[in-house]
């Protein structure tokens, strides 16, 4: 049983939705847990006024009875509030009555850095924000809620996944100074899986391969610039002799610069992300752009925005994290009901004798 994510949401739109299909019957779902991890995302130094809007809660529309999954496709939605600013401007279908409200005024300056100029010109769009509002970083909000469901997924098979922004002290004095300069920083994030068994993906095929999934998921988060497994672009610089994690009688390594994955498989060790986060492109103090209608010089478009969101990457990237062990673990293990997969899981261990 193939389990699978479809999303859809704009930034200002109304909601943000997520189908999750090929989740086992019989899974206990906790919406508190879920709420909690859709509150970790909003919070963090340096977040946009944005965030004192919304006050992220997940709903549930079909798959659950009572806290039990269905074995059935899982519809999760969290609401835009703000909409309620943008109903003009964001409506789905032709508005009646006058413009008003935000987003109603074409965008034709595109900001360095974001979807904008790409977008418009690959889609054909006339205004910026048709582009910005589906790249926007607000729809990691469902993608957060499907991998706390995945994360409870994991808990029946003692896999736990959590994100943290690398330890940088200075990291609150250095949002301040930005945003004194009316500028922005990103960061570095770093998560972390444990109870991952050995034997998660594959060597067979580049698409099989954990470390493929895990970045290709981590970099796919906005504003990701750079991801590594383990000691990463560290190893290049070592020998052999000092870069590999040598193994012990009880088949357990004494270190862990391969960050729990070689030849596409997780080894039994912990499993080490880390994701690079540019500074977000949109400035107080823009930069230079040019007016797409009328071929002027410009300045990029000002909008509220966030100084930094880095503790919210580290929660984004603990849920894609989660989310592809979740995949990779229903590949494996199987089953309709949640019993079935947690036997099976118990089964493998019990082959490779593994405790
Ligand atoms: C974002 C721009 C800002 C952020 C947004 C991501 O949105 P707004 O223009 O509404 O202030 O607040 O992030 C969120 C809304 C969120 O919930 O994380 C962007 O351009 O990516």
């Amino acid at each position: 049983m193939t389990l699978r994510l479809a999303s859809a949401g704009e930034s200002h739109g109304p909601a943000l939705v997520a189908i999750v299909t090929g989740l086992p019957a019989g899974l206990m779902l906790d919406r508190e847990a879920i709420d909690a991890d859709l509150k970790r995302r909003q919070e963090g130094y340096g977040r946009s006024p944005r965030q004192r809007i919304e006050q992220d809660r997940v709903e549930v529309l079909a798959g659950l009875r009572h806290g039990r999954t269905l074995g059935t496709p899982l519809a999760l939605v969290v609401r835009n509030r703000d909409h309620e600013n943008w109903a003009w401007g964001m409506s789905p279908w032709p508005p009646d009555g006058e413009p008003s409200g935000k987003g109603t005024k074409r965008v034709t300056l595109p900001r360095p850095g974001h979807a904008d100029l790409a977008g418009v010109l690959k889609y054909g769009h006339d205004d910026v924000r048709d582009a910005l509002e589906r790249a926007s970083a607000r729809h990691t909000a469902v993608h957060v809620a499907a991998g706390a469901v995945a994360k409870s997924l994991l808990a029946t098979i003692g896999i736990e996944v959590s994100g943290a922004v690398v330890d940088e002290p200075g990291l609150q004095v250095r949002i301040d100074e930005a945003r004194a300069d009316r500028d922005t920083v990103g960061g570095v994030v770093e998560i972390r899986a444990t109870g991952v068994p050995p034997g998660l993906g594959s060597y067979a095929t580049k698409e099989d391969r954990l470390d493929v999934r895990l970045t290709a998921a981590v970099m796919g988060i906005q504003a990701v610039k750079g991801v590594e497994i383990g000691d990463g672009f560290g190893l290049a610089e070592l020998r052999g002799s000092q870069a590999h994690d040598e193994i012990g009688p009880d088949r357990r390594r004494t270190t862990n610069r391969a960050g729990g994955i070689e030849a596409g498989i997780s080894n039994g060790e912990e499993i080490v992300v880390r994701a690079a986060m540019k500074p977000l492109p949109t400035l107080m103090r823009p930069l230079a752009s040019v007016d797409l209608e009328t071929g002027e010089p410009g300045q990029a478009l000002v909008e509220r925005s966030d100084v930094a969101a880095v503790e919210a990457l580290a929660v984004v990237a603990e849920a894609a994290v989660a989310w592809e062990l979740a995949v990779v673990a229903r590949d494996k293990f199987g089953g309709d009901a949640v019993v079935d997969f947690v036997a099976a899981h118990r089964a493998y261990l019990e082959r490779i004798e593994w405790a």
